[in-house]
Parts: structure tokens; sequence; C-alpha cells
């Protein structure tokens, strides 16, 4: 097994640079503290705060036009959990992984389950793939899975959920998540209303093996791999969806996954009122679903959508329990590196939102002072967390500087000499 980074190198580490970290915690605990706000429940909270990895986030992603693989790659599920606990280790807010059937197919469940235990790793939602034809498949998905104008193909689409969920249960996941890349790619090609009953059909047959302690997200997408209509195409199909399969049917948000300049954080807010937020995939994008790293182009944005989570926190919104989970692709970067800056990041847009007054943005919200109302967003958005985050991570045995103590390791060298490249990797989204 490729060694993990030691927890005294961590600390040794950490110990050069908490002087600094402590003299800008106790200057944002006094600035803080002006606003009535106690910076240690806030550090508690982000300390509590998580948000999963997906398993393959961890290899080198690609375009369909091509892949350029990094050293030292996760070859099978395994090692990619190693990845995942060294991103664990160090950022300390990503306890559970998401995988992705049948790319992390394994032959014993139990094992599996074993090895993420002694990783001390937990199963996040599972994620079934009928976007592709696996070797030798007998009924292809090439027009479509749930949704296919062939019985045969779909019944196989539903069969591999079924399974995804037998997995699930083996891992103690409790959730599946399901999107598919059924649509068209020419006007006429198919009919919408006989698609989306086939859909629903065959999801509800999925719904109806689903153990009573699961929920299901749906996840829609816009475009690609079908570029003219897709059957789950908005949050619009989406909620429908949900609505007609039941209570443990919710809608995910995938980031990337809607039209431009859509207003996203509203489609969450909406969600929210209806009980149907499952949970979301976080990711950037400027021109589609660039499955980009996590605020790093609009980092006000997914602030934005934290706001309303942690609206819905401070309300105790009934039904309300969302999953986060990474999903993005990582082309020219060294994927721990990128999952622990998202994972950071996502964490900082949730401390952030924690800053804002509630009780005097509803005031200026009722008195339709729409500068005071935006301005209270803003300086929670401008107050520089990072000493929290920071703090958090080091007193729960995390890095307070992940990625440079993450370089010293020299993980990724070893990895390297430990995992030869077979030619082929069983991550990263091509
Ligand atoms: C899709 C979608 C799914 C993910 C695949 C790999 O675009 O985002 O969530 O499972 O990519
Ligand atoms: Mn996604
Ligand atoms: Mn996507």
């Amino acid at each position: 097994m490729t060694q993990r980074i030691d927890k005294a190198f961590i600390a040794e580490q950490n110990e050069k640079l908490m002087p600094g970290v402590q003299e800008d915690y106790d200057a944002l605990a006094r600035k803080l503290a002006r606003q009535d706000i106690d910076i240690e429940q806030i550090t508690q909270k982000a300390a509590e705060f998580q948000v999963a990895v997906p398993s393959w986030g961890t290899g080198t992603g690609g375009t369909r036009f091509a892949r350029f693989p990094g050293t030292g790659e996760p070859r099978n599920i395994f090692e990619k959990l190693e990845d995942c606990a060294v991103i664990n280790d160090l950022s300390q807010c990503t306890q559970a992984v998401s995988p992705h059937f049948p790319w992390d197919k394994v032959d014993d469940f139990t094992e599996l389950k074993g090895f993420s235990d002694n990783l001390e790793l937990t199963w996040d939602s599972i994620n079934s793939n009928t976007f592709q034809d696996q070797p030798g498949q007998e009924h292809s998905f090439k027009y479509g899975s749930l949704s296919n104008t062939s019985e045969a193909s779909r019944e196989l689409a539903i069969a591999h959920n079924l399974d995804c969920i037998k997995w699930g249960e083996a891992l103690g996941s409790k959730v599946l998540t399901v999107w598919v890349g059924d649509g068209s790619n020419h006007p006429g090609q198919s009919h919408f209303q006989r698609a989306f009953e086939r859909y629903l059909e065959s999801m509800k047959k999925i719904y109806a093996e689903l153990p009573s302690d699961w929920e299901m997200h749906i996840e829609h997408k816009m475009f690609e791999p079908a570029f003219y209509s897709t059957v789950i195409q908005d949050w619009g199909s989406n909620i429908l969806a949900a609505m007609e399969l039941g209570d443990k049917a919710k809608s995910l948000v995938d980031l990337g996954h809607h039209a431009p300049n859509v207003n996203i954080e509203m489609i969450v807010s909406r969600l929210i009122q209806f009980k149907k937020l499952g949970g979301f995939h976080f990711n950037d994008s400027k021109y589609g679903d660039d499955d980009l790293d996590s605020g790093s182009l609009h980092p006000y944005q997914q602030f934005l959508i934290f706001n309303e989570l942690v609206d819905a926190e401070y309300r105790n919104q009934e039904g309300f329990g969302p999953g986060y989970l990474l999903d993005q692709s990582h082309n020219v970067t060294d994927p721990i590196e990128s999952l622990m800056n998202s994972a950071a990041s996502v964490q900082r847009s949730y401390v952030a939102a924690l800053l804002i007054n509630r009780e005097t943005l509803y005031g200026y919200q009722d008195s339709n002072d729409a500068i005071m109302a935006s301005n209270t967003l803003k300086n929670a958005f401008i107050t520089d967390v990072s000493p929290i985050l920071q703090m958090a991570r080091a007193r729960k045995g995390g890095a307070i500087d992940p990625i440079a103590v993450y370089r010293a390791s020299g993980y990724r060298a070893s990895a390297a000499k430990e995992r030869p490249s077979s030619g082929h990797s069983g991550s990263g989204i091509v």
C-alpha cells in the first residue's frame, strides 16, 4: 500500500505556521465579536462540515479530444481510496467517498468495506452509469438507457441500478444518484412525452426496490452527450420526476448542468421549499459542463447557494439535509490538490454564509432596503475566514496548508513508483 502522510509530519509542518494563524485568528475573533459573533461557534461548525469526494475525480480527467494522464494515478478503487484518505487526512472535511459503478465494481464488497473502514472513510451516494456500454453488453445504451425505445435496453439499465443499490447496501450507503445521458441529437428524433413516460416507468421500478431508509437523487443536465434535448434537462423535469416517484426521490443540483446565467441559488431555494433538495455536485463552469474546480470562477455564486442552505438550516426547514459532493474533472492539475482546494472552497462558502445575521437581513428585506440587504451578503462574502478554516483543520489533526504538506510529503512520487501506468486508467472523466 502507498504510504500515507504521517500524523507527526503534519503536526510538524503545522507547528511552523501556527503562530501566524493564531495571530490572524485572534484578530478575526475580535472583528467578529464586534458583530456579536462568537468565533468559536463558527469554528465548531466549520469543523463539522463535510463534503464528499468522487472516486472518479482522483484520476486525471480529460476531454473528448484527449487525456493527459498524470503520474501515480490510481488504477482501481482501492488506490482511489488511498488518495481519498490522503485528501481527508489533510483537509479533515472529506470523510466520505462517492463511488461510480461499474467503474468501481469489485468482486468482494466485504473486502472493499473492510479496506475503507481501515482508512476511516465512509461511503456517500452510489452513482449508476448507463451512459456507456460495457464490454460485451447485449443491449446497447446508444439510444438511451432508462428511456430507450427498446425494452431490453431499459430492463438492462433498471437491473444495473438495482445492482447499484445492492452494492451500496454492502458499503453502507443510503443514496442512489441517477444521471442518464438519454436524449436526442436531432429535432424530431425523439418524442419528448413518450421518452419521459418511458423514463418514469423505468424509474418507478427502481424506486420500488429502494430500501426504506434510502433516497434516490435525480440529476438533471441540459446537454451532452445528447446535444439537442435531454430527458431530464432541467430542474423542472427533475422535480416533476421526483414528485411523480415519491418522497424518497429528490433532485440533485450539479452546478455545471444549467444554462449560462441561470439563477441556481433560486432553484435551490425552490427545491428546499418543497422538500425536494437531495444534494449537490459542486464544480464551476464558464461555458457549460466544464467541471472546473469548485469556486474557481464564481465564488460569489457558490456563496449565494450557501446563503440559501444556511438560511434553511437557521429556519429549521423541515425535510432539509442535502448531501454535498464534489464532481469535477482535473485535466491539468494533480487531482489530490484540486480536490483539497475545492473542498476548502466549498467549506469557505459555508462558513462565510454563517456570518450573515439572518434577522438583520430579514429586516432589510421586509423594509425593501435593497442596498443594505445586498451589503449584508457582500460583507459576509468578503470577510476572510481563512483563519477559521485553518484552525478547524489543525485542531482535527489536518494540515493548516494542505497543498504545502502534500507536496512536502512526496506522496505523488512514491505513488508513481508503486503504481506503474497500466496504459489506461479506471478514473477521470474523459
Ligand atoms: C456527468 C454527471 C454525473 C457524473 C458523470 C461522470 O456529467 O455530472 O454526475 O457521474 O458526469
Ligand atoms: Mn454530476
Ligand atoms: Mn457533469
